[in-house]
């Protein structure tokens, strides 16, 4: 072995931590530079090798930009409330706040072993009631900004984790945390008013650096859709019933029936209106003789989850109300039902039915007999397609339901012969002019539920009072703190709620007996503001010191997992734009710039599990190989953002590759006689040109996260300076401090061997100088109408005229020129001539 990891690891990590190189000061004007980490929760599995690729990535930036004289904010803390650490502790049967402590501690022993360069004196926890004070302040500014209120609503419920969810928690109808199905409740719940940023959410996401794929996740999730409200009229059913078949008067307004379309140029193709279940006009609209029918059906869709109701491959069910509705364009009546596939969360909670163009209502009025009118013509060649499918019966895919594209209008009286494109402004516009309709915008966010019946989470600091009602709590009492006469198993009752302690209190106002909220915040909730409160995280009168907020922030890089695309990335934006104004931040994006890291498989390319046997223990890899193997190994094995496979053969290549390292730090140490053919200390020119390129090059790529080729660049210099006598000192100091970001350990010892008392970490970085890295020769390749004919070797800075002159005079170039004027020639400099003869 030719260096001993264990020792040396420790050494350097004692002297960093000793003499504080990694805290920071007041940076100067332009030099700050805050780089964060997505901080992780404390499993009681401790760290995943997942977590430090990510680590390694900002540790390498971190240093790089001390290096290059910047400030830098560098904090790493635990997200350490949450279900995760609560089902854990009911499952051992402990305290969620002894196992959370063990679990952090165990955590920060791992991180720490990696030698990450974070100040560890702004580390944070977000289950102290330190930090938790303020993510109830939080609460009560949004709470005071009328955007964060209380109301009943269908809302996601996990049956298995027994509490209430966001819809950002909800995984394709599964519980986010426990993966079993979610079902929808009416409940009384917290939300935060998310909605009210819906526009601006999606605005600022064209100022700022993220990958377009988390960009377009949010788009989507938001989902901006514009179309028209139409206001169908409903007959009340006694109205109904007393004049079957009889024209019926309708009083004027009383049962607007509003649907939200984005298809208003099939309004003509409407064959019936469909309620949602839940939708308060049903009750007024019902007939005697449906209503037994609809009440057991309001039941049965109960429970049911939204993916179920509405996902197109699900069974699309309902019933009919037994009343009529009046077309708006047409006049004509047509049948009210109905069905669970309608959403009341979403535009008006009702839809106009037109199954011939919407594959739902397709599915339902086939089921249920209904009528489908055709009133979008496809484009020729679809027609055609479709025609055949129906009348020759050769079935294609999407061709035997409804027809969903644009195209042109029929049986649309005055509209039909317009363009379903045309028609929808058209439409929209005579509806507005009869009073019949607007246009509106919709989006598909919903108000964040934050309201959890758990314990472990921040309790929110709210007090009921039978007088006076909801009242906040004074800023003053914060924090409210978890109180510990609880029993923690969650029963679907708010654990909170079993202390009498916490539970009873007097009013704020009145001073009479009053309850306390007894739900807790959604852990995202502390995860939404972190990254303000480590600019000043010993704050105690405040959340953070306004002045440091504005001196660090926004985050210049901020780096986790993609999972995170809509929840803690949206909320964190949510809530940096509240609370800028709340004139408490100058800045709206909590992030200029994003970057995904993907995810560690096992050995055998599977998502490492217990069960599958292939997880792979930092604390061993740390043991055995060390952590620069380990650091530089998650760096080396491939495109930061997509997925790396462990790999003991890669683990041990790395390895070797440090161990040559260190040979080769042996000769620069005996080399200090300068080497016999060259002047001084200087290396030959062709060593110095390899290393400035490698200057470049490693510093490019780790700007634009390419750390794979770094690392590549770094073996193929090593290998270089493998291969001569002697190591010039020089030459070796300069790679050392590119080595440094990645495999800090050994190159601060390799440092201190070479004679330095001072630490590496401290060094500038190496400046890059253009003249000693270009190629004295460059190869010049000459093509005649496109096929190469030959190549010139030619000095690197000779002009551009000479390039040209050179190879017009070249003999073969001349022969298949064949004494004719070349008709263009053009130059890419460097690299090729390209001539087209006459
Ligand atoms: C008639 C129609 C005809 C529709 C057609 C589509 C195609 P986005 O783009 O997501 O906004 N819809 C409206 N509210 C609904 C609710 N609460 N639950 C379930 N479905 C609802 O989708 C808007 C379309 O989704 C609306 O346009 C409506 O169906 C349906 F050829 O209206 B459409
Ligand atoms: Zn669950």
């Amino acid at each position: 072995m030719k260096f001993n990891h264990q020792v040396i690891e420790k050494k350097w990590q004692k002297r960093w931590d000793d003499e504080r190189v990694f805290r920071i000061g007041q940076p100067k004007p332009g030099k700050k530079f805050y780089i964060l980490d997505m901080f992780p929760y404390p499993s009681a599995a401790g760290l995943h090798v997942g977590h430090p690729k990510g680590y390694t990535a900002t540790d390498i930036v971190a240093r790089k930009r001390r290096m290059e004289g910047y400030e830098v904010l560098y904090p790493m803390g635990w997200d350490a409330f949450g279900l995760p650490t609560e089902n854990f502790a009911v499952k051992v049967g402990r305290n969620p706040k002894e196992v959370a402590a063990e679990n952090i501690k165990n955590f920060r022993r791992q991180v720490k072993s990696l030698g990450f360069s974070y100040d560890w004196s702004r580390e944070i926890d977000t289950s102290s009631p330190a930090y938790y004070r303020w993510t109830q302040w939080l609460f009560l500014q949004l709470y005071k900004k009328g955007l964060a209120y209380r109301a009943k609503a269908n809302v996601n419920y996990c049956p298995s984790c027994r509490t209430v969810l966001a819809n950002e928690q909800v995984l394709d109808g599964k519980c986010e945390r426990c993966g079993n199905p979610v079902t929808l409740r009416e409940l009384e719940q917290w939300f935060f008013k998310i909605t009210e940023y819906a526009d601006r959410l999606l605005a600022g996401l064209e100022k700022i650096d993220w990958p377009e794929r988390i960009k377009s996740m949010q788009r989507n999730w938001i989902g901006r859709s514009e179309g028209v409200e139409v206001n169908f009229r409903g007959l009340r059913k006694d109205a109904t019933e007393k004049s079957r078949g009889a024209k019926m008067k309708i009083r004027e307004g009383e049962f607007d029936v509003p649907v939200f379309t984005t298809r208003a140029d099939t309004l003509l193709g409407v064959t019936a209106v469909v309620l949602s279940p839940e939708h308060p006009l049903v009750d007024s609209l019902v007939s005697a003789s449906e209503r037994k029918a609809v009440e057991a059906y309001r039941r049965e869709v109960r429970d049911k989850s939204e993916l179920e109701r509405t996902g197109l491959k699900k069974e699309k069910t309902g019933v009919p109300l037994g009343t009529a509705a009046i077309h708006p364009l047409s006049g004509e009546q047509v049948p009210v039902w109905i069905a669970g596939y309608v959403l009341m969360g979403y535009g008006t909670g009702a839809v106009m039915m037109v199954p011939a163009h919407d594959e739902r209502d397709f599915v339902f009025a086939k089921r249920y007999g209904l009528d489908m009118k055709f009133v979008i013509s496809p484009p020729h060649e679809v027609s055609e397609a479709r025609h055949e499918a129906i009348h020759h019966g050769k079935k294609r895919k999407g061709q035997d339901g409804a027809y969903t594209g644009e195209g042109i209008l029929v049986n649309s009286g005055e509209y039909s012969g317009l363009t379903s494109v045309d028609a929808r402004q058209k439409i929209a516009a005579a509806l507005e002019s009869a009073g019949r309709g607007r246009r509106q915008v919709n989006y598909h966010l919903r108000d964040w539920l934050v309201s959890r019946q758990r314990y472990w989470g921040a309790p929110i600091p709210i007090i009921y009072c039978q007088s006076c009602g909801e009242v906040p709590v004074p800023e003053k009492d914060l924090p409210v703190t978890l109180p510990d006469d609880v029993d923690f198993r969650p029963t679907g009752e708010s654990p909170l709620s079993s202390s009498k302690s916490f539970h009873d209190v007097s009013c704020p106002k009145c001073d009479k007996p009053a309850r306390r909220e007894s739900d807790t915040m959604d852990t995202f909730v502390d995860s939404s503001w972190y990254f303000l409160r480590y600019t000043s995280p010993n704050e105690k009168r405040r959340p953070f010191d306004p002045r440091a907020a504005s001196v660090w922030c926004p985050v210049d890089l901020y780096v986790g997992g993609a999972e995170h695309a809509v929840l803690h990335l949206l909320y964190a934006r949510f809530v940096t734009m509240a609370l800028h104004d709340l004139d408490q931040i100058s800045f709206e994006e909590p992030m200029s710039r994003l970057r995904s890291v993907g995810l560690v498989l096992g050995e055998d390319g599977a998502k490492m599990s217990k069960s599958r046997g292939n997880v792979v223990n930092p604390d061993e890899v740390v043991e055995e190989f060390g952590a620069d193997t380990m650091r530089l190994f998650e760096m080396f094995g491939g495109e930061f953002s997509e997925t790396l496979q462990w790999s003991t053969k890669g683990i041990v290549g790395v390895r070797r590759f440090l161990e040559r390292v260190a040979a080769l730090g042996e000769r620069a140490e005996e080399s200090e006689a300068p080497p016999p053919d060259l002047p001084g200390r200087q290396a030959g020119a062709e060593t110095l040109r390899l290393l400035h390129q490698t200057i470049k090059k490693v510093g490019d790529d780790i700007e634009a996260f390419k750390f794979n080729t770094a690392v590549s660049a770094m073996m193929i210099l090593v290998n270089h300076l493998s291969a001569r006598g002697s190591v010039s000192p020089d030459v070796f100091e300069t790679f050392l401090k590119l080595l440094h970001p990645f495999a800090p350990h050994i190159a601060e010892e390799l440092w201190e061997r070479l004679g330095h008392s001072d630490l590496l970490a401290r060094e500038k970085w190496p400046v890059f100088d253009p003249g000693l890295a270009r190629e004295e020769q460059m190869t010049v390749v000459v093509q005649i109408n496109g096929k190469v004919r030959e190549t010139l070797r030619l000095p690197s800075d000779v002009s551009e005229d000479e390039v040209r002159a050179a190879a017009l005079a070249s003999l073969k170039v001349r022969k298949w020129l064949e004494g004719k004027e070349p008709k263009a020639v053009r130059y890419v400099p460097g690299r090729l001539i390209s001539i087209v003869s006459g």
